[in-house]
């Protein structure tokens, strides 16, 4: 299975954190790190005066189940101190998966597609540079969305 996962942290040298989290990402078992996107400083989404975040995306390819993969991942943010406090609040770790092959998921735990990945120009950006031809589960092209997201607040770093 291909699947992309997002990368964001914006506290505790967020260079330092999604750096490590590539290297862990290339560890998981059953899984092998096929491409990762570059940096990208943006401007929090969600409550209160929060520090600029740091994006990136990577793309794997796993023989995991989709829950067995966010356990791997969920076990990773818990290596990066990850504290769940508040809702949309500052995090030293987030990894979410964004993209499945065409695997639609509505569960309690796992919903695939990422319920806003067309929204944010933090993900779709970073994900166009990896996967430029992709094209969603609901058949909508990366590239159009790209070409329609706002890219205020977001800069393009290494
Ligand atoms: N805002 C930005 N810019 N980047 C993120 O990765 C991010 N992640 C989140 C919330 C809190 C919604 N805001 C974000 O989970």
């Amino acid at each position: 299975m291909r699947a992309f996962i997002g990368l964001g942290s914006n506290l505790d040298d967020p260079h330092e954190q999604i750096g490590r989290a590539f290297a862990e990402l290339a560890q998981i078992p059953n899984t092998l790190l096929r491409a990762r996107s570059s940096l990208y400083q943006s401007t929090a989404v969600g409550p209160g005066d929060q520090p600029d975040y740091i994006n990136a995306v990577a793309e794997v390819s796993t023989e995991l189940s989709p829950l067995a993969l966010l356990d791997a991942l969920q076990t990773i943010e818990r290596a990066h101190h990850r504290e769940r406090k508040v809702h949309w609040g500052p995090r030293t770790l987030d990894l979410d998966i964004l993209l499945l092959d065409n695997l639609q998921i509505d569960s309690e735990r796992l919903k695939v597609p990422h319920p806003y990945l067309e929204e944010r120009n933090f993900v779709l950006h970073p994900l166009w540079e990896i996967a430029p031809t992709l094209i969603l589960p609901n058949g909508r092209r990366l590239d159009d969305l790209v070409a329609h997201c706002v890219p205020q607040g977001l800069i393009r770093l290494i």
